[in-house]
C-alpha cells in the first residue's frame, strides 16, 4: 500500500504496511480502485455535458464515495466494494444515456472501460495494480507527482464539504463539473509544474465554492449560530452521544429521541452544533458536550453510558469495550457496526435506552460555542473601535485539526501565551487543546471565540475579509495571524483556499505533509510566505513585531 494523505502518516513518509490510523492495505487498494473509477465516471460525465447530459446521481456519488476515502471515515471493504460496483453501474449507464445521442463518442482504455474483477481477492489485486501504475509513471516526476497528490487530496475536502451541503439541500454545477475535470485529467501528460500549480489553486477557489454551499445549508436550514454556554457535565439519566460534522444527522436524531428521556450529548467537531438555534433552542434534550478532540475517543468512549453515533470523520478503530455501543451513518464505515440506513435511528435509540445513563452530574465547568461569521461581524463596530483605540493588538486565528501527537502542545502554549491584549479565534478540532480556558475579554469581547467546525473555515474567512474590508486594507495587511494545525484532506482543500485567496504568512504544523515536495513547499514559501511552525515564543513575537 501507498498512502500519505495524512498528517500521522507513517515515518513521516507514508503508510506502508499498514495505515497509522488503522486502514487496512486491502481497504487501502479498493479505495484506490474506486478512486480510479471516479476518474472515468469523471471522463464520461464530462463527455455527456458537452451533450447537455447531466447525472446528478452520478455527481452525488463522486462526492460520497470520494469521501469516504478520506482519512477515519470508512475502513469497511464491503462498503468499498460495493461503491466500485456502483461507480461502474453509473459510469456504464451514463455511458449509454450519452451513446444514444452521440454514437460515435468512444472512451480510450483506462479507467473509464475497467471491467471489474470477479472476487474480493482478485478486485484487492486490481488496487494494487493501479495504485502500482501511478505511483510508478507519476514518481518520474517528484514535484508533479506531490501536486497531483495535493489536488487528489484537496478534492477529498471539497467533497466532504460538498457531500454535507447537498444533505442540506444545497449544489452547484459547478463543483460536480470541476470534481469530474480534475479526477479525469489526473493522467494529464503534456502539462507543466505551472499548470498543475493553478489547477490546486482551482481546487481551492472551488472548496470556497464548496464551503460557501454548506454554510448555506447549515445557516439556511438552523439559524445563524449565536455565542451559546454548553456545559460539559451531564444530566442523570439515559444517554446518546453524536460525533462526527454532519447537522443533518443530528438533527433527524434529535427529532427521534425527543420525549424519550434520552440527553443527547455532542462529542468532537459536533460542539458548534450547540451555537445553532434551529438545533439547541428547538431541541432542549440536546444536553452538553461530552469528552474532546477525535484522538481521544477510544478513552472516553469507554465511559460513555449509552450508545454512540458517528456521523462523519473522524472513526478509530474501536475498542471491545464500546464496539457494539458504536453505530456509524452516511459514508462512515467500520466492519461489523450497525450502519444507520435513511436515518432511522431506533437501533442506537434501542441500545441507549438499554444502557444505564448517568448518575450523577460530573464536570460542572461550560464552555462557549457560536461564534460564526453573524455574530463576530455583529459586533464589528466595537471589534474595530478596540483595534483603533489600542485596546485589541493583534488576532490569532489557531485553527484546525488535532491529532496524537505530543508536538501539537505547541497550540496549548500558544494561545496560553497570547497576549492580553490579543484575541484568539478558533475552530475545528484543534481547539480542544484550549477550548476551556477562561480567557476574559476585552472590553467585552471575549479574548476566546469558537467559529464552529472545520466545516465553518467560511465563517473565518468571511470574517477576515470583512474585517479587511472596514479597515480598508489587504487581508495581508490586518493584525492577524493564522496558525494553523493540520491532520486530514479538508484541511488541505482549506490551505489551499486561502493560497486561492491570497493570504500570505500562515504558519502550519505539526509537521508539513509529506506529501508537499521540497521543491513545491519552496514554491509555496516564496509565493505565499508559508511557514512551519517554530516554538511559541519565537512566533509569537515574529507575528507582533517584536522579535
Ligand atoms: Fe478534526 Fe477529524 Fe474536522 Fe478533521 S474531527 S481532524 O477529520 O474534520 O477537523
Ligand atoms: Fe496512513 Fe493517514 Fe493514509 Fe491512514 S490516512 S493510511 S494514517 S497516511
Amino acid at each position: 500500500m501507498y498512502c500519505s494523505q495524512c498528517e500521522q502518516t507513517a515515518g513521516g513518509e507514508a503508510c506502508y504496511q499498514w495505515g497509522a490510523c488503522g486502514k487496512s492495505p486491502e481497504v487501502d487498494a479498493l479505495q484506490d480502485l474506486l478512486t480510479h473509477l471516479l476518474r472515468g465516471l469523471g471522463q464520461v460525465a464530462i463527455a455527456a455535458r458537452k451533450y447537455g447530459i447531466i447525472n446528478r446521481q452520478a455527481d452525488r456519488f463522486t462526492c460520497e464515495t470520494l469521501f469516504s476515502t478520506l482519512t477515519n471515515v470508512n475502513f469497511d471493504p464491503e462498503s468499498f466494494v460495493q461503491y466500485i460496483h456502483q461507480a461502474i453501474a453509473l459510469r456504464d449507464g451514463l455511458k449509454a444515456q450519452l451513446q444514444a445521442v452521440a454514437p460515435e463518442v468512444c472512451f480510450p482504455e483506462g479507467p473509464a472501460t475497467l471491467q471489474p474483477a470477479p472476487t474480493l481477492d482478485q478486485l484487492v489485486q486490481q488496487g494494487r495494480d493501479i495504485e502500482y501504475g501511478f505511483i510508478s509513471k507519476a514518481a518520474k516526476n517528484v514535484d508533479i507527482f506531490s501536486l497531483k497528490l495535493t489536488i487528489i487530496y484537496g478534492l477529498k475536502g471539497i467533497a466532504a464539504y460538498a457531500y454535507h451541503a447537498q444533505e442540506l439541500g444545497q449544489e452547484d454545477d459547478r463543483l460536480y463539473a470541476f470534481c469530474h475535470e480534475a479526477l479525469a485529467g489526473l493522467d494529464s501528460v503534456d502539462l507543466t509544474l505551472e499548470d498543475w500549480v493553478k489547477i490546486a489553486l482551482k481546487v481551492g477557489e472551488i472548496n470556497l465554492l464548496a464551503m460557501e454551499l454548506l454554510d448555506s445549508g447549515n445557516t439556511g436550514n438552523y439559524g445563524h449560530p449565536v455565542p451559546t454556554r454548553v456545559p460539559l457535565g451531564t444530566q442523570p439519566g439515559k444517554a446518546i452521544l453524536v460525533s462526527g460534522h454532519d447537522l443533518k444527522d443530528l438533527e433527524e436524531l434529535l427529532k427521534q429521541t425527543a420525549n424519550q428521556g434520552i440527553s443527547v450529548y455532542t462529542h468532537g467537531e459536533m460542539l458548534p452544533a450547540h451555537g445553532y438555534p434551529g438545533l439547541k433552542q428547538k431541541y432542549p434534550h440536546l444536553y452538553g458536550h461530552y469528552g474532546t478532540a477525535w484522538q481521544n475517543q477510544t478513552r472516553e468512549f469507554a465511559k460513555f453510558p449509552g450508545a454512540i453515533v458517528m456521523t462523519t470523520n473522524c472513526l478509530m478503530p474501536p475498542h471491545n469495550t464500546y464496539i457494539d455501543r458504536v453505530f456509524t451513518c452516511g459514508p462512515v464505515g467500520w466492519p461489523g457496526l450497525t450502519h444507520i440506513e435513511n436515518r432511522d435511528f431506533s437501533p442506537a435509540i434501542a441500545c441507549s435506552l438499554s444502557m444505564p445513563g448517568f448518575t450523577d452530574n460530573g464536570d460542572p465547568r461550560q464552555v462557549t460555542t457560536g461564534f460564526a461569521r453573524n455574530a463576530v461581524l455583529g459586533v464589528a463596530d466595537e471589534v474595530i473601535a478596540a483595534v483603533k483605540r489600542g485596546d485589541i493588538r493583534h488576532f490569532f486565528l489557531v485553527g484546525g485539526c488535532d491529532g496524537a501527537k505530543p508536538s501539537r502542545n505547541y497550540y496549548t502554549e500558544f494561545v496560553e501565551k497570547v497576549p492580553e491584549d490579543c484575541v484568539v479565534l478558533t475552530l475545528a478540532c484543534g481547539k480542544f487543546r484550549f477550548f476551556d480556558k477562561e480567557l476574559g475579554d476585552i472590553g467585552g469581547i471575549p479574548r476566546l471565540m469558537d467559529v464552529g467546525q472545520c466545516n465553518d473555515a467560511y465563517s473565518a474567512v468571511q470574517i477576515t475579509l470583512a474585517l479587511a474590508n472596514a479597515f480598508g486594507v489587504g487581508v495581508n495587511e490586518l493584525p492577524l495571524s493564522m496558525i494553523l494545525s493540520w491532520y486530514e484532506q479538508k484541511a488541505v482543500s482549506i490551505l489551499l483556499t486561502l493560497f486561492h485567496l491570497g493570504i500570505k504568512n500562515i504558519r502550519l504544523g505539526p509537521t508539513l505533509p509529506a506529501f508537499i515536495s521540497p521543491n513545491v513547499f519552496q514554491l509555496l514559501s516564496q509565493t505565499y510566505n508559508l511557514k512551519e511552525i517554530g516554538t511559541p515564543e519565537e512566533d509569537l513575537a515574529a507575528c507582533l513585531g517584536t522579535s
